[in-house]
């Protein structure tokens, strides 16, 4: 099977697309209806800097939903169920979004800049669009808007060397997921401690989408020593630290699920403030969640597909395994996924089915490493 996917105006290009393609991008994917880099071409090389060096990576598919204005903080309070109440300026969140219901709509970063401004930095779906309508629905005072922001992340044990060598070493100081605007010989951007890996790392948020090559370009200069090269959001290593991917680990379209049954039901706040989901998930609570979200050892080296798959105790769907990939670190094909919760303790043999067998799988926890 071959073919070719055309990149239309349907199809946004991001900030680092020319530097990425001149760089020698050799798979993309779409997120939040932009192009993002799925790799350079050498997928070992690539884990390997993430693991023992430096990786630059473009993440700007990781839109900013600005929230503007005298009610920004409480539009950011009503959209989220974990509560705000003591976020600081110049601080970050990690901040699940649920629907009505109760499920997971995105899971974004929010950034405080001000009082009266917060980003925040969605995973792939329509954020901009839900926000705008519940702020027009709740008569709020405020803007939401994308404002031109375009991340590029560089992970990895040597990422802070680099960033120390391009803004000071101050930076080394940085609390995780603390930021401050920089300004880098005249390129606006924001610094942040944060990233999609558990090998440490920095966030640059360029301003001016019309600066993404000369950006890419002293970032890889400064890292040149430490042998930085390009890269993408790594699935290996997030399965192996256990960092969640809306879209790939639940989709409220497809695989929707809540944050008690994803593992992150202590962000959720039932006793203060009131938020969208709230009354579902107070209802949820006190059902208890009825799948479990699990990693599994799988055997063998099966392919991974590019979607779910099912989850057999014999010939019964007791689950879905989100992702899996060979991990070398681990020594074996590793997964995450969700169980019903009935499941979990039954002594029962797990598999499921790619390249046309069954392969065995095993619970374990997670993170793995
Ligand atoms: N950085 C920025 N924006 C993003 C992502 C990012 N937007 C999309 C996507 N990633 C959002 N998803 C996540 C998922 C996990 C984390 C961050 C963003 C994360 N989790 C830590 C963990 O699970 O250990 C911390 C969680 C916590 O504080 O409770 O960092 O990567 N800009």
């Amino acid at each position: 099977m071959t073919f070719q996917i055309g990149i239309g105006p349907n199809l946004r290009k991001s900030a680092y697309f020319n530097a990425t393609v001149r760089d020698g991008v050799s798979s993309f994917s779409v997120y939040n209806h932009m192009l993002i880099p799925g790799n350079f071409g050498d997928p070992e090389a690539e884990y390997d800097r993430l693991i023992n060096g430096v990786a630059m990576w473009d993440v700007a598919a990781q839109r900013q939903v600005q929230l503007e204005g005298p009610d920004a903080g409480k539009l950011a309070q009503l959209l989220t169920p974990r509560n705000l109440s003591n976020v600081r300026i110049g601080q970050g969140r990690y901040v699940p979004l649920c629907d009505h219901d109760g499920w997971v709509i995105n899971d974004p970063v929010l950034l405080k800049l001000s009082d009266d401004c917060y980003w925040l930095s969605v995973a792939d779906s329509d954020i901009h669009l839900w926000a705008t309508a519940i702020a027009h629905e709740r008569d709020l005072d405020i803007q939401v808007s994308e404002p031109d922001v375009s991340p590029l992340a560089v992970q990895g044990p040597k990422a802070v060397d680099v960033a120390a060598k391009l803004f000071g070493e101050q930076v080394r100081d940085f609390k995780y997921f603390g930021f401050v605007q920089m300004d880098l010989d005249g390129i606006p951007l924001v610094l942040a401690r944060s990233g999609w890996s558990k090998q440490g790392g920095f966030e640059l948020y360029l301003q001016d989408s019309s600066l993404g090559e000369a950006l890419w370009d002293k970032v890889k200069e400064a890292g040149a020593e430490y042998g930085i090269g390009p890269g993408a959001p790594n699935d290996t290593e997030r399965l192996e630290s256990g960092l969640l991917s809306y879209g790939a680990d639940m989709r409220l379209q497809t695989h929707r699920a809540n944050p008690y049954e994803m593992g992150f039901g202590g962000l959720v706040d039932l006793e203060g403030h009131d938020f969208i989901g709230k009354a579902a998930l107070a209802q949820t609570a006190a059902v208890g969640a009825k799948r479990q979200f699990i990693g599994v050892t799988i055997n063998g080296t099966p392919t991974p597909p590019g979607h779910q798959v099912s989850l057999m105790s014999g010939s019964e769907t007791v689950g879905y395994i989100s992702e899996f990939a060979f991990s070398k670190r681990v020594g074996k094909t590793i997964g995450i996924g969700l169980i019903n919760s009935d499941h979990v303790g039954a002594d029962v043999p797990l598999s499921i089915f790619a390249d046309g067998k069954n392969h065995a799988a095993q619970i374990t926890s997670v993170p793995f490493i």
